[in-house]
């Protein structure tokens, strides 16, 4: 599990880093799976600031469906309606969930 953590943590800095300036941030072009990876290496736990180096997270408003979530990437940001299945029935979004839909 540590291993895996790792290896993701390091597969979204180089996606990161590889990015061309003159294309949309990291942020602004998530996908749902690399969302749901994000929420994991985050330790995102329903509402609230997470983050690591460069990249924060800021979840609010959330439901148990659907949440407000900002990412930061140093200085660019960009916010999304995140919708999910909440499979652990926890009432809040967490490393797990199904990530249903982020909006652009
Ligand atoms: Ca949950």
């Amino acid at each position: 599990m540590k291993r895996r953590v790792i290896c993701a943590t390091f597969g979204l800095l180089a996606t990161m880093l590889v990015l061309p300036s003159s294309r949309p941030s990291y942020a602004q072009t998530i996908s749902g799976q690399g969302f749901s990876e994000l929420v994991c290496i985050l330790g995102v736990g329903g509402n609230g600031i997470y983050g690591r180096g460069e990249l924060i997270v800021t979840v609010e408003d959330d439901t148990g469906s659907t949440a407000t979530v900002t990412i930061q990437h140093g200085e660019t940001s960009s916010t999304h309606t995140v919708t999910y299945e909440d499979t652990d029935v926890d009432g809040v979004l967490d490393c797990g969930d199904i990530i249903l839909s982020v909006s652009r």
